[in-house]
C-alpha cells in the first residue's frame, strides 16, 4: 500500500535538518551554533499535527494530478517552509504568552539551558525557510512568488501577533472596550488565517503555475474564513480542550486576551456578570480563573460554540459552492475537513 501523505511527508524530515546544518556543522568557528540549531528544529519543527506543511502536497496533487516525484518532492519542501515558520512564531508565541507546554512536551523557552536564547532561535528558525527556497526553490519560475509570500505572510502574521498581544493589557488591567467581533476578526484573520490556510494553498497555487491576481483573491476569501473558524476553535479548545489531547495548557483568560469566548460572554452577559468578568479577568489567580469559567458555564458557551461550529461550517461549504475559481473545490475541502470537529 502507498504511504500515507503525512508519512511521506514526514520521511523528508532528516533531509530537512541534514541541509539546514552540514554546511555549519563543517565550519569549526560556527560548528557549536549549528549544533544547536539542530536541537532547535528536532525539538520544536516535527512534533504538531503538521497540516499546514502537508496540505501544501495534497494541494498540489490535485492541482497537478500528473506532478512528478521531483516536484512533489519539492511540494514537500515548501510545506516543511511553512512548518519552519509555524515554529518560528510559536516559539516566540509561547514566550509572550507566557505558556507551560506545547505539543505534549515543555515550551522550547521553559526548558534548561535555553529560556530567552529562544528568541534567537525563532530566527535561526525563520533563515531556515529562505535557506531551503535558495536550495529547492531557486532556478524555478514561481522562486521569486513563493519567496515574495513567505515574506509578506510574515508581515502578516506579525501584525497579527501584535494586535493580539495590544489589545491584552497587562495583567490586572481590564478594558474590555477594545473586545469588539470586529477587532477579534481582525486579530484572527491577521495572526492566524494567513499563514495558516492562504499560505499553504497559494503556495501549492504557485507551484502550478496558477499566480494571477483573481484566482488568489478568490482562493484566499475562502481559505480567511477557514482562517477565522479555526481560530475560534482555539481560543474554544484553549479552555474547553484537554490539554493532553491538545498538547498545550490553556493562558488566554490569565493573559487577558480578546479572544472568542470573552468577546461572545460579553456580548451575552448581563451588566452583573461584565462587572463580575471585570474584576477576575486577566488576573493569575486560579480563583479569578475559576469565576470566569464560571461565568462561562452560566451564559452556556459550550453550546453556543457548538451552533457557531455548525452553522460557521454551513457557510463554508456555500460560499466554496458558489466559488468560481481555478483552483478545485476539493482543495478547500480537504482542508476543510481536516479542522472541523478536531478535538486538538
Ligand atoms: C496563535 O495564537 C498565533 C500564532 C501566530 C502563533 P495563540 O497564542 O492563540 O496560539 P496558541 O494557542 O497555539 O498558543
Ligand atoms: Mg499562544
Ligand atoms: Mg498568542
Ligand atoms: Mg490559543
Amino acid at each position: 500500500m502507498a504511504k500515507s501523505e503525512l508519512a511521506e511527508f514526514d520521511a523528508v524530515f532528516s533531509e530537512i535538518v541534514e541541509e539546514l546544518t552540514k554546511s555549519g556543522l563543517k565550519a569549526s568557528e560556527s560548528e557549536d551554533a549549528f549544533a544547536w540549531f539542530k536541537e532547535v528544529l528536532v525539538y520544536n519543527v516535527p512534533h504538531g499535527k503538521k497540516n499546514r506543511g502537508v496540505s501544501v502536497v495534497s494541494s498540489y496533487r490535485r492541482l497537478a494530478p500528473n506532478a512528478k516525484e521531483e516536484d512533489l518532492h519539492i511540494a514537500r519542501m515548501l510545506g516543511w517552509c511553512v512548518e519552519l515558520l509555524q515554529a518560528f512564531f510559536l516559539v516566540a508565541d509561547d514566550i509572550m504568552d507566557g505558556s507551560i507546554t506545547r505539543r505534549g512536551q515543555p515550551c522550547w523557552y521553559k526548558k534548561e539551558n535555553v529560556g530567552l536564547i529562544a528568541i534567537n532561535d525563532s530566527y535561526f528558525l525563520e533563515m531556515g525557510i529562505y535557506s531551503l527556497l535558495r536550495r529547492y526553490v531557486k532556478g524555478k519560475p514561481y522562486y521569486m512568488n513563493v519567496t515574495e509570500l513567505f515574506q509578506q505572510t510574515t508581515l502578516q502574521t506579525v501584525i497579527g501577533q501584535c494586535l493580539d498581544m495590544t489589545t491584552a493589557p497587562p495583567q490586572g488591567k481590564v478594558d474590555f472596550s477594545q473586545f469588539t467581533t470586529e477587532r477579534y476578526s481582525a486579530i484572527v484573520k491577521w495572526k492566524t488565517a494567513f499563514y495558516s490556510f492562504y499560505l499553504p494553498v497559494a503556495l501549492a497555487m504557485h507551484m502550478a503555475g496558477i499566480s494571477d491576481e483573481e484566482s488568489h483573491e478568490e482562493a484566499k476569501k475562502i481559505l480567511l474564513l477557514m482562517g477565522h473558524f479555526f481560530q475560534v476553535q482555539d481560543d474554544y479548545l484553549d479552555c474547553y480542550g484537554d490539554p493532553e489531547v491538545i498538547g498545550k495548557i490553556g493562558t488566554d483568560i490569565e493573559d487577558n486576551k480578546c479572544g472568542w469566548l470573552a468577546v461572545t460572554a460579553l456580548e451575552l452577559a448581563t451588566e452583573e456578570q461584565r462587572e463580575q468578568l471585570k474584576s477576575c479577568y486577566g488576573r493569575p489567580d486560579e480563583d479569578d480563573i475559576n469565576k470566569v469559567k464560571a461565568i462561562y458555564k452560566d451564559l452556556n458557551l459550550e453550546n453556543v460554540y457548538k451552533k457557531y461550529e455548525e452553522s460557521s461550517y454551513q457557510d463554508l461549504i456555500k460560499l466554496i459552492n458558489k466559488s468560481s475559481c481555478k483552483v478545485p473545490r476539493e482543495v478547500f475541502i480537504d482542508f476543510a475537513d481536516k479542522i472541523y470537529k478536531r478535538k486538538k
